[in-house]
């Protein structure tokens, strides 16, 4: 069985010193070897951003794909082979700015994938600008008198377009983060799982201390329950989005491979697709 270190690379990432990026790497090697997936079992497919070089970073398949399009990217190599365990990564510009309808499709869509942003609030790779989770007033290069315009708030968007799976954790918190990709892979279908990453270079108001004043943990909520969708809403809306571990999951939504009637057994790579001659030829005569 594969252990973390089977997941390590020789690639040594170019990231900032302290950025959190670092953790949810370590985090997702770890979640991988203890759901007893192999390498050759995993692929990681990422966007654009300092965020998506993680894909290079993981002894598995991966696929540094475009910017806002590590999703149809990665719902397609899932429903080409349901074998693999797909993971889709990016920042929180990848994933609420340029790739937001992607992101609600899916969701929506509940294809078995697991998609975890490292949301920083701000573009990194593009040296500091304006994310749409920055907070309204934030100053950047992009916006130097302050943003007025108000952050997305993703979890509670993810939660409107019918979620099945919605966490979220901290990049100081190794172990809940471990935990909740490894509840993201267990589940059955799409899970969003939102980390809360600093860029410790340019944005220099969501630091480290300014997350763990503000994060709440939902274990610290009294009479919290995650099957209550309600319940996850209106705890979102009070803590403002800044709650950590496993916000919502509904465990009886059949993912969308499930709900095709005559889905492959095999992964469709395995698959015999060839048309037949006589339906081949029914189908040319049609059009000739
Ligand atoms: C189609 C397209 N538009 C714009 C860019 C420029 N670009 C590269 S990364 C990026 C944003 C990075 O921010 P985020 O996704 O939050 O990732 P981070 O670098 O913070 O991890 C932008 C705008 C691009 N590469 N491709
Ligand atoms: S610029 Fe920010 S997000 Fe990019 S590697 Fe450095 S600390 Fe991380």
């Amino acid at each position: 069985m594969a252990t973390l270190n089977d997941f390590r690379n020789d690639v040594k990432p170019n990231w900032c010193p302290g950025c959190g990026d670092f953790s949810v790497l370590s985090a997702i090697q770890r979640a991988v070897a203890n759901s007893g997936i192999e390498p050759e079992q995993l692929a990681i497919i990422s966007g654009i951003g300092c965020s998506g070089r993680i894909s290079g970073y993981v002894n598995s398949y991966g696929f540094h794909s475009i910017h806002g399009r590590a999703l149809p990217v990665a719902q397609g190599l899932k429903m080409a082979n349901k074998e693999l365990t797909v993971i889709a990564s990016g920042g929180d510009g990848d994933g609420f700015a340029i790739g937001t309808g992607h992101t609600v499709h899916a969701i929506r869509r509940n294809i078995d994938v697991t998609y975890i942003v490292m949301d920083n609030h701000i573009y990194g790779l593009t040296k500091g600008q304006t994310s749409p989770r920055s907070d309204a007033g934030f100053v950047t290069k992009s916006t130097p008198k302050g943003s007025i315009e108000q952050s997305i708030s993703a979890m509670e968007m993810a939660l409107t377009v019918g979620a099945t799976f919605v966490g979220q954790s901290f990049s100081s918190d190794l172990k809940g983060l471990t935990a909740i990709i490894e509840a993201g892979i267990a589940h059955k279908g799409f899970s969003l799982i939102n980390v809360f990453s600093p860029c410790v270079t340019y944005n220099k108001i969501n630091t480290y201390d300014w997350f763990k004043e503000n994060l709440v943990k939902v274990e610290d909520i009294e009479g919290y329950d995650s099957s209550n969708v309600n319940l996850a809403m209106k705890t979102l809306m009070k803590n403002r989005g800044l709650v950590t571990g496993l916000i919502y999951q509904n465990k009886e939504r059949p993912s969308y491979q499930e709900l095709i009637k005559g889905y492959s057994d095999k992964p469709l790579t395995e698959a015999n697709l060839q048309l037949e001659q006589e339906h081949f030829e029914k189908l040319m005569s049609e059009f000739i």
